[in-house]
């Protein structure tokens, strides 16, 4: 007995021994290193984002040229407006696929403006105008709680989360629009954000790298390495997917790659010039590609995990705060 209670001693203190934060005998590898600062992570709410994507949803389906477009416009500003230091709307008319002109809303919120430092967070916020992919009234317009509801309210909630622990960085909110109202050729999605990266909302606009959201709400979502976000942004991925793990979010975050999609990521890399990654629930081995519900009417509220949203905002809050502090 007085054994193993030795043994349980000398355990103890061994493990005592091991201090993270021991700084007076440092190991030779880490010296030339600057020490990292002790940072406060603000935890983030994936309930209350789960509520940000329902207020979208009540408003309509958010179809470019619709009432229920403009008054979500009115309100994502609005909205923006509490938290951020400027809020920008460029507001413009794009041609879509069959030639109709519809109004185009890009909501931009910054945060520290005069700062030249700067990182962009975006998502899509309109909603496709058809159920292409559903069996039934396939010409009706989605709901969009993932596609176009779940980016949005993540970054709503960031936004918030900065005007409670402001950063010195400077950060945009850049919410686009038209991103949906696509068919056939790929150029006909995403115009909104082909919009602004042929005109800017500043001359001579730049930020160090961009991560936009899509569909990043469903239950038991798996989000892969996207191929046109290693293509143009590696460096991108390996930061936000090392946050994510080093979060405690590994089983969303999969090191796999999947293979190189359209969305507004690939415009702000070709036309802007800005690596930007696609944090987006894609994998072209699955029988949809994107989530399974995805382009359907029951792209509802029923397939929205607040834990799917923790995951990632908690994620971008490790990106953010880290970045705050180099
Ligand atoms: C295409 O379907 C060409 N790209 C996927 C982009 C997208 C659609 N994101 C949301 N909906
Ligand atoms: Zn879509």
């Amino acid at each position: 007995m007085k054994k193993y209670l030795l043994f349980l001693l000398i355990c103890v203190g061994l493990i005592s021994c091991q201090d993270p934060n021991n700084t007076s005998n440092p190991p030779a590898t880490t010296t030339t290193q600057k020490p990292m600062p002790k940072i406060d992570y603000p935890s983030f709410d994936g309930e209350a984002t789960k509520a940000l994507i329902q207020k979208q949803v009540d408003f309509g389906p958010r179809v470019p040229g619709t009432p229920t477009h403009k008054a979500c416009a009115d309100w994502l500003e609005a909205t923006l407006k509490q938290s951020a230091d400027k809020v920008i709307v460029q507001k413009s008319e794009v041609t879509v696929y069959n030639g109709k002109q519809v109004p185009m809303y890009n909501i931009i919120a910054s945060f520290n403006p005069d700062n030249k430092e700067r990182i962009m967070l975006s998502a899509h916020w309109d909603t496709r105008p058809f159920a292409d992919q559903d069996v039934e009234r396939v010409n009706e317009p989605i709901e969009g709680a993932n596609d176009g509801g779940s980016g949005v309210a993540v970054l709503l909630e960031i936004a918030k989360m900065l005007k409670q622990k402001p950063v010195k960085l400077g950060v945009d909110i850049m919410l686009w629009d038209v991103e949906d109202y696509g068919k056939g050729a790929a150029e006909t999605y995403c115009l909104g954000s082909q919009y602004w990266s042929k005109n800017k909302h500043i001359f001579n606009y730049r930020a160090k790298y961009g991560i936009l959201l899509d569909m990043v709400g469903a239950k038991n979502a798996i989000f892969y390495q996207e191929g046109t976000s290693l293509n143009y942004a590696k460096f991108v991925v390996d930061k936000v997917w090392k946050a994510a793990h080093e979060s405690g979010y590994r089983s969303y975050f999969s090191f796999d790659k999947a293979d190189p999609i359209t969305d507004d990521h690939l415009f702000i890399n070709a036309l802007a010039g800005i690596p930007t990654i696609d944090i987006i629930q894609y994998d072209q081995h699955s029988p949809e590609g994107f989530f399974p519900q995805w382009h359907t009417h029951e792209d509802n509220m029923e397939q929205i995990s607040s834990k799917t949203l923790k995951a990632v905002g908690q994620t971008l809050v490790k990106v953010i705060y880290d970045e705050d502090a180099r």
